[in-house]
């Protein structure tokens, strides 16, 4: 569990971040980062005319050669547990008969990016001129769709945007993995079987609920889906009918995977009027037994370490903090904790309790941070537009 969770907050930031996202969010997280990566390996691992194999894609068939068989041995257990669990035996023949063995999942999975980086040098290229321009002008174009979430759900569009843009390139990278078929794979691999089997059995409750058909659930190798890249828990937990046709349409929907976006971090405690969090900057010869420790083991620990750290803006500014560019801290009545995601050596941040809820998404300060620098950006662009109404950022 725990490669696969170092593997999967690696694969998020690429760096050596030692925040671990939470299971289901580590998968989704890789899924999302690896799926943008290896979309276009794996589109040629299958496509290629054998001739000249790439290396990986040469490695993805030595060990489709050597499992499939057990795969299919697998499978045929698993079809078992699926009857014996109630489902539909129609769906049951139709989403077995679609199963497929994909090596590429279990390179995929066992595979550790070496390359190792900071926030400094992630940040600007995770959240680049492109995804900004790209995040503004959707921010712009479907502003009524996402006033109408604002309202209904509390949650400002721009952090919406934010990870609509971060999870799926604003819906354009999503996935071409057939979801069943990555799920069991990675149930069949082993590691972590349990956690793929329900996951499983969960995008079974999803077609059964006939939200989507089975040749349009797609996502990432880790079993990720559509705009939003949740895993089927998340989608049980969290998805919504956003337009009301009756159907949680995250895969080819907006209004649906808007909708579910602010629905989740609405669910994990989202406070209305108040932003995520600030970079600052730290005087000389700072405490830093102040800033939350790295290595926390789970949320939980995170959580109580957060509780030690956290206090209000006005001590902060008591301490010495201030804004990064040395400007004087809010005199707003918040509270806040200390985040450092590169440790003594990096960026300081006062992070407010909707960082907490970001973290729910995605146990990883790399990932939370990209989102809220996104969507600080987006609120920037309002407000130096000509004639915009001007989003100020509060807190
Ligand atoms: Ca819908």
């Amino acid at each position: 569990m725990f490669r696969f969770v170092l593997m999967a907050s690696l694969a998020l930031s690429g760096a050596a971040c030692s925040s671990k996202a939470s299971d289901q969010q580590a998968a989704a997280a890789s899924a999302n980062s690896l799926s943008t990566a290896s979309t276009s390996s794996a589109t040629t691992a299958s496509t290629s005319t054998v001739k000249t194999l790439p290396p990986a894609a040469a490695q993805a068939k030595a060990t489709e050669a050597k499992t499939a068989r057990g795969f299919a041995r697998y499978s045929k257990k698993l079809k078992k547990e699926a009857l014996a669990r109630g489902y539909d035996k129609k769906l049951v023949d139709q989403v077995f008969a679609s199963l497929t063995f994909h090596a590429k999942v279990v390179v995929a999975d066992k595979g550790q990016p070496e390359f190792v980086e900071t926030l400094d040098t992630y940040l600007p290229k995770r959240v680049n001129k492109q995804r900004i321009d790209m995040a503004v002008k959707m921010y712009q174009t479907h502003q009524t769709e996402l006033k109408q979430v604002e309202q209904k759900y509390g949650v400002p569009a721009r952090f919406v945007v934010a990870l609509w843009g971060l999870e799926s390139a604003f819906g354009r990278i999503t996935g071409n993995y057939s979801v069943p078929s990555a799920l069991a794979t990675l149930a069949y691999e082993g590691r972590r079987e349990a956690f793929f089997k329900e996951e499983f059995f969960l995008a079974l409750d999803i077609l059964a609920q006939g939200h989507i058909s089975l040749k349009q659930m797609k996502g990432s190798w880790a079993g990720a889906m559509g705009h939003t890249q949740f895993m089927p828990s998340s989608f049980m937990k969290y998805a919504q009918d956003g337009d009301g046709d009756g159907h949680k349409d995250i895969w080819t929907n907006r209004s649906d995977a808007f909708a579910s976006i602010a629905n989740y971090l609405k669910t994990e405690g989202w406070q209305q009027g108040v932003t995520w969090g600030r970079q600052v900057k730290l005087p000389p010869n700072f405490d830093f037994s102040l800033v939350i420790p790295k290595g926390s083991k789970d949320r939980a620990q995170w959580l109580q370490w957060w509780a030690k750290s956290e206090r209000p803006l006005s001590e902060w500014r008591k301490l010495g903090l201030t804004n990064i560019d040395g400007t004087a801290l809010p005199g707003r009545d918040l509270k806040a904790a200390l985040v450092m995601p590169d440790d003594k050596k990096g960026r300081a941040y006062l992070a407010y309790h909707n960082y907490q809820t970001l973290m729910h998404w995605n146990r990883s300060y790399y990932f939370v941070s990209s989102v809220g620098y996104l969507a600080d950006e987006i609120s920037r662009a309002q407000s130096s537009a000509p004639g915009a109404a001007t989003a100020k950022k509060r807190g």
